[in-house]
């Protein structure tokens, strides 16, 4: 080769990598700026408005537009265009300028999308990948809901441990959690973040349900462990009672249905949650069994928030297949102008949880109650 030559080559290439990694920082500062500049703008103008920082949050694939379309409807005309609160959508991976005009076409309010970082959405270096896979493939469990699926499992431990770490809720002290394909039934004539923080409420909920128990045969003993080693996360006066029939021994599989949440964030960045999750991380249920967000979010808020931090949220009518959410109470029903049929409601059945949680929370069951638990 000729000496001229290889020269022109090698400055070739080193031109040419230089540009890629000038075109990868620009991207990344836009990026960046995007972020700041749509996440402040939003805070700002709260600031302004003395408003509560508080945000929709969507983990979503943009392969779901059509199901998240009806979703972004029902919360704006029922809530959202009285309170003007902004939202996140974020995903594994990058949403494209199609989706993104088209959602912020149906949302006059700020509007914000995310990449998850990748170590967000990844194997932590001590599992096991080859042993995950042979579980995931285990044809006894072909039963059970997404035991064969990666993906789930990812999107389980995001939502259990990474989803408030998302910079763009960097700010934010409440967030509302929405899902594509689920619906809001009610007329939200008042303001619930503000009525959460007024009121020093940590989670709310609508819906309560069970948990497959195959999916987390470890999950009641690793928090045991945890317990014995934190005693001081335990809130005095929890709701241990909702989860447990006997006093912690076992776990009676209820939990809150994380589809929807409407909580702080402070909550999920606490010591004791913190804590909580890094050792459920390091134990492995969420990738060698099928740890839920569900059960997780559920032990943790009913051991580390005194019960009265807790809210059962009757008045919103809330659906996500296969079940409803619709105020059975006749008076709630009419004065928030539901249109969900009361008698579908799913808090009093029998595989809901929702009567133990009236229980254990003292509250008053609506009339006719009884004849829904039989069902
Ligand atoms: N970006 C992204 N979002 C996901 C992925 N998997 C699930 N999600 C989102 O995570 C949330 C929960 O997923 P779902 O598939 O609804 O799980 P589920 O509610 O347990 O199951 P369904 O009963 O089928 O609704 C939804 O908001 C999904 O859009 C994924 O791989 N990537
Ligand atoms: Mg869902």
């Amino acid at each position: 080769m000729i000496k001229g030559e290889s020269d022109d080559s090698y400055n070739n290439l080193i031109t040419s990598v230089s540009n890629q990694i000038n075109s990868l920082y620009n991207d990344y500062i836009t990026k960046l700026y995007e972020y700041n500049n749509s996440t402040s703008e939003a805070l700002d103008a709260m600031e302004e408005d003395n408003k509560v920082k508080a945000t929709f949050f969507c983990l979503v694939r943009e392969s779901e537009i059509d199901s998240l379309l009806p979703t972004i409807r029902t919360i704006q005309t029922r809530f959202n265009n009285k309170f003007g609160y902004p939202w996140i959508f974020v995903s594994d991976e990058e949403f494209s300028d199609n989706f993104k005009e088209i959602i912020r076409d149906k949302i006059p309010q700020n509007v914000s999308f995310g990449v998850i970082p990748k170590e967000h959405w990844s194997y932590p270096d001590w599992i096991d990948q080859k042993k995950a896979e042979e579980i995931r493939n285990d044809k006894s469990m072909s039963g059970i809901p997404y035991f064969n699926s990666e993906s789930y499992r990812h999107m389980c431990r995001y939502e259990s441990g990474f989803f408030y770490r998302h910079p763009l809720l960097n700010g934010y002290e409440y967030y509302w959690r929405v899902e594509p394909d689920t619906q809001i039934f009610c007329d939200l004539d008042y303001d619930v973040f503000q009525w959460m923080k007024d009121n020093d409420k940590k989670y709310g909920f609508t819906l309560t349900m069970r948990e497959f128990p195959a999916t987390i045969p470890s999950l009641w003993s690793s928090t045991q462990t945890f317990l014995k080693e934190n005693p001081q996360y335990i809130a005095e006066d929890n709701l241990l009672n909702f989860i447990s029939n006997d006093e912690g021994k076992t776990y009676n599989m209820c939990h809150f249905w994380t589809n929807f949440e409407i909580a702080a964030i402070d909550f999920w960045e606490s010591e004791a949650y913190s804590k909580y999750f890094e050792f459920l991380d390091h134990n492995g249920g969420f990738f060698y069994e099928r740890w839920g967000d569900a059960p997780v979010h559920s032990i943790a808020v009913s051991y580390f928030l005194n019960k009265d931090k807790i809210h059962f949220f009757q008045e919103i009518g809330y659906y996500h297949k296969p079940n409803l959410n619709c105020p059975y109470d006749i008076d709630i029903w009419k004065h928030y102008n539901c249109s969900c049929i009361r008698q579908n409601d799913f808090t009093h059945r029998k595989y809901s949880c929702g009567n133990r949680y009236f229980d254990v929370q003292g509250l008053r069951k609506p009339d006719g109650w009884d004849k829904m638990a039989a069902i």
